[in-house]
């Protein structure tokens, strides 16, 4: 007996300033059901889902030394509880649907949290929720890109690393759908440590969201291989860890930034086996065999028979012993 899950990847087209979070989640809701209709156990929606990719303005008064001043604006962005009544429809649907789901969002986290360190956080998070509705697994974002300070020569900001901490929590892996899930955020996929930390764990299934401007100032030469690179550092990413891979993008033109579309669906062995062809809500499914995985992990890619961690150490030692490689 196999072990197979039908996927949704449900890519997103643009999401304006001005849309209410009511809104986008209808979006979703229409999303979801169109993932039920074709028989998905689960889908998967991009990194910040539920709103405009707000990082691309300077929205606060602070300085070199943070955010400061009115940030009403961007609060406004975060989530500061999951699930909130607006997304509640979301669980609701996903249980009545028996559809599990995963979201990117904002997360603002309560100072007052008894399982937290007594203070306030911004992460870039995302959730893997299961059929019943209830959230399974829960991902803040590791590597977080672009600069901490307003940057006026650019078109347009790319402030995550002013409005996100790096996550000190890393690459869990979660058991759900009959199988071992993990997840990533944008700019993560670019990492080949990324999954393999969760090729280490058994992963099975790598659920990544992205907004990836097809314009990338630091160097330019590299906008028209956007999206060469989304799915290189995909494929190699499964096939490397003998692992399906997920990618969905917010992709079209959102408040004048061009993003990259691409969303797709990636076997153990590499090879795209659904894309979506265009750059608007859209979804595209995958009936996956999750042991497929074993093929890779059992033979080219058996870790515990062919890996020499030891010749690795300038990568798994932060503080390498003297003399060592
Ligand atoms: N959202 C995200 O991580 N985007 C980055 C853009 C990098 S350019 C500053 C990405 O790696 O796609």
């Amino acid at each position: 007996m196999t072990r197979e899950i039908v996927v949704g990847a449900a890519q997103l087209g643009p999401i304006s300033r001005d849309d209410t979070r009511a809104e986008v989640v209808e979006r979703l809701l229409t999303l979801l059901r169109r993932g039920a209709e074709h028989g998905c156990e689960l889908v998967v929606f991009p990194e910040l889902a539920l709103t405009t990719f707000f990082p691309r303005w300077f929205l606060d008064e602070g300085d070199e030394a943070g955010i400061a001043g009115d940030t009403t604006e961007l609060d406004s962005y975060y989530e500061t509880a999951m699930p909130n009544p607006v997304v509640q429809p979301l669980f609701d649907e996903a249980k009545r649907l028996k559809v599990g789901f995963h979201l990117g969002y904002a997360e603002l986290t309560d100072p007052n949290d008894p399982q937290g360190d007594g203070t306030q956080h911004r992460y870039n998070t995302a959730i893997l929720v299961d059929r019943e509705g209830e959230i399974v697994g829960r991902y803040r974002k590791v590597h977080i890109p672009g600069h901490e300070n307003h940057e006026p020569w650019r078109n347009f900001q790319h402030l995550e690393r002013r409005y996100f901490e790096e996550s000190p929590e890393g690459f869990d892996v979660h058991e759900a759908f009959g199988g071992v899930f993990g997840m990533a955020i944008c700019n993560d996929r670019r990492w080949p440590e990324t999954y393999r930390v969760m090729g280490l764990q058994g992963v099975e299934m790598v659920l990544i969201g992205y907004n990836t401007p097809l314009n990338y100032a630091p160097d330019p030469s590299q906008n028209p291989l956007q999206a060469f690179h989304n799915h290189l550092v995909m494929q190699a990413g499964a096939y490397q860890n003998g692992t399906w891979v997920v990618g969905v993008a917010k992709g079209g033109i959102e408040e004048g930034v061009e993003s990259l579309a691409q969303t797709a669906i990636i076997a153990p062995s590499g090879q795209v086996v659904a894309q979506a062809t265009t750059i608007g809500d859209e979804l595209v499914t995958a009936r996956c065999d999750l042991d497929m995985c074993e093929r890779y992990k059992k033979t080219l890619f058996d870790f515990d028979r062919y890996r020499r961690p030891e010749t690795y150490s300038l990568i798994t030692n932060l503080n390498p012993t003297p003399g060592a490689t």
